[in-house]
Parts: structure tokens; C-alpha cells; sequence
């Protein structure tokens, strides 16, 4: 039977580094308790598998921390064939051929566009001076939604993720998300009027049109934007910044992954395991079960810590190693095998409806910036420093390279 740990999800220690919590989990072969906000931590492999693929643990926290920002559902509070029918037309727009070049034009027109006012400069804040931009204005085009206000619209998805990714708020913290969130649904409203039956391509026509299988009211619709301008915005510049650090901490495989772009696949999806940018996943048992031999009555609530599942050393051999080989290893090794995989996109029903985006949106970046930064570095004395613990991420993520002075030969990679 598990052991379990009492801790304090509130510490300083674990929110500044929880990797040592990780371990102790780890060795003690432990899930943890925070007896302050009454919740079960799990970060085996084993047991965050069986709570995101049962049945039994359901998304209703997220009526709670989401729902009140969204104004209404998001797609992981709905079930059954609602679910089906709503993730299906999310998956359609962000999938098929011409999306997928549609999307490709888009992310590569906005990173050129971004990197060519640091090029000549030779430092670049892959966070600051780029990410937090490029997340945004890629999200916003891919829905089809107007760029212009997009620093409001930065503002305002700042607010609404602080609430969503918090354990507990004070009083003025709950204010500025409500008036973000306000804001931001009053941006969206008239937008989504306008496409709602437009021929548009996109997400949001899609999802209001009674005959391709939406038919959602207009604050439907503006709760599933929402969503996904969360979802997609606020991982994905953490994750850019992320396989940064991890290829230029490690110049040998900065260089084999430049000269080889095939290696790029891989060098991503090791970042997502040893760095996930979510870091937390609730869930609440609607019926009495057991995890790891330990009963949990109905009504419990738990945390899926997928950050820790992806360091669990009964599935991942040398765990804190960054090994872009470790997939293809894996297939033949005795540990992990078919079961080894990540779960920074979650897994079951639930799984990241934008993984494929993602993936594809990181490699095209990533091949852009490696095509244009030469002789890549961190300035002398960097080092990395991260903060949250429910979405987490860099502070800031400083490069320098050879500064580009000819002609900017930038355009979208094809
Ligand atoms: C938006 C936490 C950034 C999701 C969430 C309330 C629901 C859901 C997730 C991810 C990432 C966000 N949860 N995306 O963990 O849509």
C-alpha cells in the first residue's frame, strides 16, 4: 500500500522547486496528502495514469476553478456524447490538411515577424521580449480572432489564469480575475456574434453552426474560446522557453539537433516530460476507490501531479537525465516500454485536444529560431530561474547569438 505524506502545497519550498518532493514521493512510494485544502497529490506514473483513464475521477473541481472565469463550461467539464460531439469539432479545427497549413503560415509569419526586431540586437528574451507575444498572437489567428487589442487580451488572460491555476486567492487576487474575466467575455461577445454563421473557416463558426454539430448559444461559445485561449496560450511559450534551455545547457546536443532537424521531435517531447509546463490536473471521485491499495472515499478530491509521473523512476530509467533517445530506448528496455509515455498532455478521455497543435506549433518555431540564431548561448552567469506550480514556467529565458545583419531572409518554412 501507498504511503501517504502530509505536506503543505502552500510552502514556499515546494512552489520555489518541487522536484524534491517528487523524489521523496518517489522513494517512500507515497502519494501525497495537504490536509489544509483537504486534497490527495498523486505523481506515481501508475496512479496518475488511473486517475485521468477512470471513469470514477471527474473533472466537477473545474465548476469551481474554471467554470466562474468562463462563464460557462469548458470541454473537460462535459461528458458522454456531448463531450464527444464538442471535442470532435475542436479536433477538426485543428486538424486536416488545410487547417494544418493554415495554422503552419500563421506561426511562422508571427515568429519571423517577432524575431525580426531582435535579430540585429543579438539577445532575445525568449519569454519576455518574444514568447509571451507569440503565444498570444498565434492563439488569437488560429481562432480566427483580431490581433489588434491582443495586449488587452494579454492582461486579461493573465488574470483569468492566475484564478484558474490557484489554490487559493485573496480577496483583491479574486477581484482583478473577475474584472479580467468581465472584460474579456465582453471583448469576445460581439466577435463571436459576428461569426456566428459566417462561412469563416476557424473554431468559432464551427461551434455556433446548428448543422455541423455546434449549435452552441453565443456564451457557450465564449466559454470554449476562452478555454482554449487558456489552454493553448498559456503552456505554449513555457514550453518554447523550456527546449531552449534544455538544447543550450547542453551545447554537444544544441549542435546534433541544429545539423539533424529530425532530432527536434524528440528533443520536444523530452522537455514536455521533464519540464511540463501543467504541472497539476484535479480530479474528484465520484465514488469510493482504491489508488496505490489506499481508499478514497467518494467525494475526495485529488491532484494528478503529471510533473512528477514523468520523473517516476519505475518508468523513466535515470529520470532526471535529459536523453532524447530515451523513447526509442524505451521500446526495447524491460523498464517503462508501450507504458513510458509523458503525460504533460495529460491522458484518457480528457487528454490535450491541442497536443497535435502544440507539437507541430514548437517544431516550426523551434526550426525558425534555430534557422536565424547562430552561435547560441546564455549570457555568462544565467541561470534559469521558473515560478508556479500549477502552470510553470521560466522567468525569463535570455539568448544570445551572432547578431543578423544582412537582409532578414525570413518567410514561411514550408
Ligand atoms: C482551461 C491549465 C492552461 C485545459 C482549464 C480550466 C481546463 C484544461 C488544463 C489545460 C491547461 C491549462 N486544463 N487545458 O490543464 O483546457
Amino acid at each position: 500500500m501507498r504511503n501517504i505524506i502530509e505536506f503543505d502545497a502552500m510552502d514556499p519550498a515546494f512552489q520555489r522547486d518541487p522536484i524534491p518532493m517528487f523524489e521523496r514521493l518517489h522513494a517512500a512510494d507515497a502519494m501525497l496528502l495537504d490536509p489544509a485544502i483537504d486534497a490527495y497529490f498523486l505523481g506515481r506514473h501508475e496512479d496518475v495514469a488511473q486517475a485521468l483513464r477512470s471513469d470514477v475521477f471527474t473533472t466537477a473541481p473545474l465548476a469551481e476553478s474554471a467554470q466562474p472565469m468562463m462563464g460557462d463550461r469548458v470541454l473537460a467539464q462535459m461528458e458522454g456524447q456531448e463531450h464527444k460531439a464538442k471535442r470532435g469539432l475542436v479536433l477538426s479545427a485543428f486538424s486536416g490538411r488545410s487547417n494544418r497549413e493554415r495554422h503552419a503560415q500563421i506561426i511562422a509569419r508571427v515568429t519571423s515577424a517577432l524575431l525580426a526586431e531582435s535579430l540585429r540586437r543579438g539577445r532575445l528574451d525568449l519569454i519576455n521580449d518574444f514568447g509571451k507575444a507569440y503565444s498570444m498572437l498565434v492563439t488569437l489567428e488560429a481562432l480566427g480572432l483580431p490581433t489588434d487589442r491582443y495586449l488587452d487580451v494579454i492582461a486579461w488572460h493573465s488574470g483569468v489564469a492566475t484564478f484558474v491555476t490557484s489554490l487559493r486567492l485573496t480577496e483583491a487576487q479574486r477581484l482583478h480575475s473577475v474584472a479580467c474575466s468581465q472584460a474579456f467575455i465582453a471583448y469576445l461577445t460581439p466577435l463571436v456574434e459576428d461569426l456566428r454563421g459566417s462561412s469563416r473557416d476557424g473554431l468559432i463558426p464551427l461551434l455556433c453552426n446548428p448543422a455541423a454539430g455546434g449549435g452552441m448559444t453565443t456564451p457557450e461559445t465564449v466559454a470554449l474560446v476562452l478555454n482554449v485561449v487558456l489552454a493553448a496560450a498559456e503552456p505554449s511559450d513555457k514550453a518554447l522557453a523550456y527546449l531552449f534551455h534544455h538544447l543550450v545547457s547542453c551545447p554537444t546536443l544544441l549542435d546534433r539537433v541544429r545539423n539533424d532537424r529530425h532530432l527536434l521531435a524528440p528533443a520536444i517531447a523530452e522537455t514536455l516530460r521533464i519540464s511540463s509546463p501543467v504541472q497539476l490536473i484535479p480530479r474528484q471521485i465520484n465514488d469510493d476507490a482504491t489508488v496505490g491499495g489506499v481508499r478514497l472515499a467518494a467525494g475526495t478530491r485529488v491532484f494528478c501531479m503529471p510533473g512528477a509521473a514523468n520523473r517516476d523512476p519505475s518508468v523513466f530509467r535515470d529520470p532526471t537525465t535529459f536523453d532524447i533517445n530515451r523513447r526509442k530506448a524505451a521500446q526495447q528496455a524491460p523498464i517503462g516500454g508501450a507504458a513510458s509515455m509523458h503525460f504533460a498532455f495529460g491522458t484518457g478521455t480528457h487528454m490535450c485536444v491541442g497536443a497535435a497543435f502544440s507539437l507541430m506549433q514548437l517544431e516550426l518555431t523551434a526550426n525558425i529560431l534555430l534557422d536565424h540564431l547562430r552561435d547560441l548561448r546564455t549570457p555568462p552567469g544565467f541561470m534559469l530561474e521558473e515560478e508556479g506550480f500549477y502552470t510553470r514556467g521560466p522567468v525569463a529565458m535570455p539568448l544570445e547569438f551572432a547578431p543578423y545583419d544582412g537582409a532578414v531572409p525570413l518567410g514561411p518554412r514550408t
